[in-house]
């Protein structure tokens, strides 16, 4: 650590001294030169100390030895990367951002180094911090980019466009306030909005608090901007660490929060008014009653809420949360055990497992049927603190629900209706015009079970660890029972039932049987093993390859222990290795890390009659990223290596192409890498629901607040996760080839590309949505906009929208750097021969 007394105080005479003192200057020299002969000798740790002592003595070198300092800073913390010494990594970038706070390329790399240890909030801290000391610093703002979702989410900007329920919430505000409720608590007050308007409404005195750091930031700069700075005070805490007097020094007339999610009470709004109640608000009863005076009680905004949910048939629920095919790829999959999402509400909760997912009904491709009414599943009193501590103790409740419409039942679908006050409210339903989404419940039952009309599907509706659970448990049908809860329906027994002993312990017997076999994958990898077309497409490409490579080498094939190599370095789970093994002479190793998983490999390949020697896991022992790509031995190369080029956001890879290059080097004589080419396609379209997830819309300000400049600063130009098919807009233009990524031969490639599009219709283009052709060799191509695949698509939203005429020409400035693609587009001046 630098010295602070070595550091120079203040005052003009205090540095000249340090300038005449002969001896202080004879060791900044030695050190800055010792500094240097150590970098010179690549003794980065020692040559660091130097430099920090030298630069700490004397700050008047700083900028002298900015460039060698960052050399050595970035050499000596890999060294202690690759040894583990994280802790001394951060502390000497703790070190240099002392001496260089502001500069943007340590900020940037001590962020790139936070973000792969998973501190990605105060990574994109320190991306945002560089790019506000350089604006165009490229690597920073890529960096930015990547991270911005998760610093400011998405659905800031939807709340704050959607002006219904702005002004409903304006309006119960206005109401409390003029009521007599002047002192104010904002809970989780995101960018401030309820809080100032408490205080435009005339409350004398308004507290907010925020637990995210970014949120909280911008939340201050907001409130200042809008002249409130001294009169809202925010706090950068969680709700439930707050008390009075310590925090705001008094109880509070009016709580005020939005703290709901799609699943209503998933951001802990329970346990925050539990607490509120106890410790932050007026009691809700004066002890003078009857006196008239709301002021010396507390009350709640949003007052309460009606939950209501259905179940439905839903083909895309389905594939993403349950096995769909017996085989694919040629494999069967009839051995692999129970595979599911994690998505899974059942009566024993468990840590691994997440009661509910989020999706907007109206969106999913495909559409979804309702196959009962909606029911009312709850109804929750805000103001009353006995029933918000009742809810987790209330017995579970369970609900009959006719059966209106036969079909799968693949999830109960759950929203709520927000009661702000007496007089407004907000609907998060599926067919309300709003930016809301629905909570999804899957149900992993047996394939072939439907329900059928006539029947009662019993629901179980309880609340423990802060969830609303729901739990589809049982059928009714023709005065039979069939249980949900274990794997195979149909096999339930039907006097089960009546004892609930018996019940329990068979319950509990199944779950834990179940467990041993049961393999969790991500929504987006159970959609991939359900995408037949995929395998399929690998089935065929990795035939041809090892058909040409038999008859370029026969006479080496006709050696009996001579094999194929063939090494899939997918993300996550995969059964292309499985595939490849199946070939029959091949040595397959798969990227697959988790033991669950590994072991679903291994029951497929011994049920698939693949020899076991014939698979083995890669990574197993490897702990660097480094050992990804190597040889398979020594005296061995690769037949074909499969790289994960598109991730299911709908972005290509990071580092793609850098590990193509990689790859390439390891292959034998006539290897391939699959793909070999990723060919990008996108299209011109008008969608305004592109631009309102995008950035705060229109010159008028929020409710009468400047907010959109401050927040639309976390606008990105990509927007991922898209579904294209079912996205509300007007095409523009045909879809055209807007870039080429040559994996098995680099020097094809080009960073930058032109490209003309002639606009069908007239409007205003807004984004250009983008998606992949990834090519597995000259004819098999797999689309990653077909409707089976688990990738979503992306989208370029533009800054400006660009009028067009039909008949106008634009013209794409296509960018690659890094892997990102980045995209301008403006009208096309050059007359047009071709048209
Ligand atoms: N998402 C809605 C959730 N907080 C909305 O840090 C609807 C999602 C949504 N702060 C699509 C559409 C929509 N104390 O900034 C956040 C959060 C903060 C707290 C202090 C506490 N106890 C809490 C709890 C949360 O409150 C803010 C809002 S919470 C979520 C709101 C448009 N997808």
């Amino acid at each position: 650590m630098p010295n602070a007394s070595t550091k120079p105080k203040h005052g003009r005479r205090t540095r000249r001294r340090h300038r005449d003192d002969p001896a202080r200057n004879e060791l900044v020299s030695s050190s800055l030169e010792s500094a240097q002969q150590c970098l010179f000798n690549q003794d980065y740790g020692t040559a660091f100390v130097h430099y920090l002592l030298a630069l700490n003595l004397a700050p008047v070198f700083k900028d002298f030895a900015r460039d060698s300092f960052r050399f050595t800073l970035f050499k000596w913390s890999e060294e202690l990367d690759s040894l583990g010494r994280i802790q001394d990594l951060f502390s000497c970038y703790e070190q240099a951002l002392e001496l260089f706070p502001d500069d943007e390329v340590i900020l940037n790399s001590m962020g790139e180094h936070l973000f792969r240890m998973g501190f990605r909030d105060e990574a994109a801290g320190h991306f945002h911090k560089a790019l506000k000391m350089r604006p165009d610093f490229p690597e920073a703002r890529e960096n930015f980019y990547r991270v911005a979702n998760w610093l400011v989410e998405r659905w800031h900007f939807l709340m704050l466009n959607d002006h219904g329920r702005n002004r409903k919430y304006q309006r119960a505000i206005d109401e409390a306030v003029r009521s007599g409720r002047s002192t104010v608590l904002d809970i989780g007050t995101g960018t401030g909005i309820l809080g100032m308007c408490a205080k435009k409404a005339g409350a004398a005195h308004v507290y907010a608090c925020e637990l995210s750091k970014t949120m909280y930031e911008l939340a201050c700069e907001v409130v200042s901007d809008n002249g409130l700075g001294g009169k809202i005070n925010i706090l950068h805490m969680k709700s439930l660490e707050m008390e009075v007097p310590r925090d705001i020094p008094q109880r509070v007339s009016l709580v005020v929060t939005e703290t709901v999610d799609a699943g209503l009470f998933g951001e802990g709004i329970i346990e925050s008014l539990i607490h509120a109640w106890h410790n932050l608000l007026l009691p809700r009863q004066s002890d003078d009653e009857g006196s008239g005076e709301p002021s010396a009680t507390g009350r709640v905004i949003p007052a309460g809420a009606t939950v209501f949910a259905m179940a439905v048939e839903c083909p895309e629920i389905r594939r993403h949360h349950s096995l769909c095919v017996a085989s694919v790829g040629g494999l069967s999959l009839a051995a692999c055990g129970e595979l599911r999402s994690p998505v899974c509400c059942s009566a024993m909760p468990d840590d691994s497992m997440e009661p509910y997912t989020t999706e907007r009904l109206s969106r999913l491709p495909g559409g979804y049927s309702a196959l009962t009414q909606p029911f009312t599943t709850l109804s929750i009193d805000f103001n009353n603190v006995q029933e918000l501590e009742g809810l987790s103790s209330r017995p579970l409740q369970k609900v009959w629900l006719p059966v209106t419409q036969g079909g799968k039942l693949d999830a109960l679908a759950l929203w709520f209706q927000l009661h702000l006050d007496q007089d407004n409210s907000l609907s998060t339903g599926p067919d309300e015009d709003t930016c809301w989404e629905q909570a999804i419940y899957p149900v992993h039952t047996s394939k072939d079970f439907a329900l059928k009309s006539g029947d009662k599907l019993l629901v179980e509706v309880s609340c423990r660890d802060a969830y609303l659970r729901l739990c589809s448990v049982a059928v009714l049908r023709d005065g039979r029972e069939i249980r949900l809860d274990k794997p195979t329906p149909d096999l339930a027994d039907p006097g089960a039932h009546q004892n609930p002993e018996a019940q329990l312990c068979s319950a509990l017997a199944s779950l834990q049987t179940d467990f041993e076999d049961v393999c969790l994958l991500e929504s987006a990898e159970m959609a991939l093993v359900n995408n037949a077309e995929y395998h399929r497409s690998f089935q065929d490409a990795i035939a041809q390859l090892f058909a040409q490579l038999k008859s370029a080498n026969r006479e080496k094939m006709q050696d009996s222990s001579d094999r194929f190599y063939v090494l899939d370095v997918s993300e996550g789970f995969s059964l292309l290795s499985l595939m490849a093994a199946s070939q029959g002479r091949v040595k397959a190793y798969s990227s697959v890390e988790k033991s669950k998983q590994q072991e679903v490999l291994k029951r497929l390949a011994r049920s698939n009659c693949i020899p076991e020697e014939s698979l083995e896991f890669w990574l197993n022992g490897t702990e660097d990223d480094q050992g990804v790509l190597q040889r398979p031995s020594t005296e061995k190369l690769w037949s074909a290596i499969m790289l994960d080029c598109v991730e299911t956001c709908g972005l290509v890879r990071q580092k793609l192409m850098e590990k193509a290059s990689l790859a390439r080097c390891l292959l034998e004589e006539g290897g391939r890498i699959f793909p070999e080419r990723i060919v990008v396609h996108g299209m011109l379209v008008e969608s305004d629901m592109l631009l309102l997830e995008s950035a705060v819309q229109g010159r008028e300000p929020t409710l009468g607040f400047n907010i959109a400049p401050f927040i639309n600063q976390f606008t990105v130009p990509v927007h991922v996760f898209l579904d294209f098919s079912t996205l509300e807009c007007k095409h523009l233009s045909e879809s055209v080839e807007l870039f080429v990524l040559d994996l098995m031969d680099t020097n094809a490639n080009y960073t930058s590309r032109e490209v003309k599009v002639k606009a069908t219709s007239s409007g205003r283009v807004t984004a250009i949505p983008f998606w992949y052709q990834i090519y597995l060799n000259e004819e098999i191509c797999v689309s990653t906009l077909s409707h089976n695949s688990h990738w979503k698509q992306a989208a370029v939203v533009l800054q400006e929208p660009l009028e067009v005429g039909s008949g106008d020409w634009i013209c794409l400035t296509v960018n690659l750097h890094k892997s990102t693609i980045s995209m301008t587009a403006r009208p096309d001046t050059q007359p047009q021969n071709m048209d």
